[in-house]
């Protein structure tokens, strides 16, 4: 454990997903933190400039990043782990070598098989190809919900990294469905989103009205710039 450890930068923006994980666990731990503002640069205005740390610490330039003192790591999985290990606080992740690997298999499933569908539910353009991220995502929430049947929780007794991992999906829960998620909602996995809106951390991720409508505003914009570009292409 670091001296320094309570000297806590995110660097992230609300709409990224990844940011999200990272700013729920710190909310969740109770971690003091400083939040710099970087927009994906979708998002960002056409002035914005690149602070030099962001440069030199992100190696894909990708958002999360983190500074802890005056260390910093990328990539929002690792750094979720990475701040277990250097920041005192309230623990996301078991010290038992078998709730550990429970977590982690979680994280990666859920990277994988949920992550994955959910991103290509709101870049999907074509209406076969949301339908289908669709279908794959109501599919990953489903098992994730079995998941949650015993304990209230998507990897042993307590909430873990695996519920800041997921968590952007029930942020975003309104905004997919007005992008064209159609799946229905298994009754674990809806009481799952209810007891994390219960958790210290909800209110430090939670979108209002005016964010899922920027969001799926955006979201809208891209797919109707691409399909007069496909149009215009034929
Ligand atoms: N594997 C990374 C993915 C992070 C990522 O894709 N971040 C996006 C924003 S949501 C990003 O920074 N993209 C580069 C850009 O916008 O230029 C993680 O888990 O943190």
């Amino acid at each position: 454990m670091s001296e320094d450890s309570s000297d806590v930068a995110l660097y992230g923006h609300w709409i990224c997903p990844f940011a999200t994980r990272v700013e729920f666990a710190l909310h969740q731990r109770g971690v003091h933190h400083d939040l710099v503002d970087l927009p994906p640069s979708a998002v960002r205005g056409p002035d914005f400039v690149l602070p030099d740390e962001f440069v030199k610490h992100s190696p894909r330039l990708e958002i999360p990043m983190v500074r802890v003192g005056d260390d910093y790591l990328a990539d929002s999985i690792p750094v979720l782990e990475w701040l277990e290990e250097r920041v005192e606080a309230p623990a996301l992740l078991s010290t038992d070598a078998a709730d550990r690997a429970l977590v982690r298999e979680r994280m990666a499933w859920i990277d994988r098989h949920a992550f994955r569908p959910m991103i290509d539910v709101y870049y999907g353009v074509e209406p076969d190809a949301i339908a289908q991220a669709s279908d794959a995502l109501a599919d990953a929430l489903a098992e994730m919900g079995r998941w949650t049947a015993g304990t209230g929780w998507l990897a042993g007794t307590a909430p873990s990294l695996a519920e800041a991992v997921a968590m952007p999906i029930h942020v975003r829960m309104v905004g997919l469905q007005r992008l064209g998620f159609t799946g229905e909602l298994t009754p674990e996995w809806a009481a799952h989103g209810e007891r994390c809106r219960t958790l210290a951390g909800w209110p430090g991720v939670a979108w209002s009205p005016e964010q899922t409508a920027e969001f799926v505003g955006r979201f809208e914009a891209f797919r109707r710039k691409r399909r007069s570009r496909d149009a215009s292409n034929s």
